[in-house]
């Protein structure tokens, strides 16, 4: 029961966490449906269509027999609800077997849909080339990253960026570097513990860092731009500051770059001898 004295939410209140709520969701997402309210395109890298266009599908579906079953709830609540002077129990429809072999069958299919679209994207982005344009040979480590161009010989050792909220603090996160159009096998490990490599706009993210453990992937840029990168497993204190971009640029750009790296004397691979652990093996047991 309310008193008089017990405000009521005034409605500018209510308009006001509406407005917030719209601005939340405008800021944090595109608003491209095509994308699937992604922060992506399709053109990022040779792999972001078909993912996102599964994402599409699997949420339209989904979306659809959801808003089916939530009607069809809604719709035997009201119609067979309880009246009044009705005493009697409503007819019994257990071991009804058409019903029942309904309710299975139906799921299984929608499942098995579900499955077969599944494994065609998993196998068809997680394809691996024989001949990669490049190798990038990857070590995550609390809280950084360090990135080795093998077919170039020289590496980055990047440091943690303190993100003191001032502007400029994301120009010196530390970069990798991709030519557009070269198909790139990323080759992911820890030094230290579990991280995960993820950019974001690749729409891809199944790269754990595992010490011990080398994980592979392929991908191929084909839009040249800036796009973040972020450690995507809770690996410590500074988990939210292992942050870096990732450069997609021209080849001859890529190439001033590798030539910058072997000119500041990055030359050669920063590999297992820097893990905590000593060598690998035994990092993968701590
Ligand atoms: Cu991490």
């Amino acid at each position: 029961m309310r008193t008089p004295s017990t405000p009521t939410p005034s409605k500018s209140w209510r308009v006001a966490v509406l407005a917030g709520a719209v601005a939340l969701l405008a800021s944090g997402c595109s608003t491209d449906i095509s994308t699937g309210f992604l922060t992506s395109d399709a053109g990022v890298t040779n792999k972001t269509g078909e993912l996102i266009a599964f994402w599409n599908g699997s949420w339209i579906a989904l979306l659809t027999v959801g808003v089916l079953v939530w009607g069809l709830m809604i719709w035997a609540l009201i119609a067979y609800r309880k009246r009044k002077d009705d005493h009697e129990l409503p007819v019994q429809l257990q071991y009804h077997v058409p019903l029942e072999l309904m309710y299975t069958v139906i799921p299984i299919v929608m499942i098995g849909v579900l499955f077969v679209f599944s494994q065609r994207t998993i196998e068809s982005v997680q394809a691996l080339d024989e001949n990669p344009d490049l190798t990038v040979s990857i070590y995550g480590k609390q809280w950084s990253w360090d990135f080795n161009y093998v077919d170039y010989d020289v590496h980055y050792s990047g440091e943690r960026v303190e993100l003191t909220g001032e502007e400029g603090v994301a120009d010196e996160l530390p970069t990798l570097y991709l030519p557009v159009d070269q198909n790139v096998q990323f080759e992911v490990n820890s030094r230290d513990v579990n991280h995960a490599f993820w950019i974001p706009a690749f729409v891809y993210k199944k790269t754990d860092m595992i010490p011990g453990r080398t994980n592979i992937f392929q991908v191929t840029p084909t839009k040249e731009g800036v796009y973040m990168g972020k450690c995507a497993e809770l690996c410590g204190e500074f988990h939210s500051e292992m942050l870096f971009r990732v450069a997609v640029v021209s080849m001859d750009e890529f190439e001033k770059q590798m030539q910058a790296l072997r000119d500041a004397g990055n030359v050669g691979i920063l590999g297992d001898e820097l893990n905590r652990y000593g060598n690998e093996t035994e990092g993968a047991q701590h």
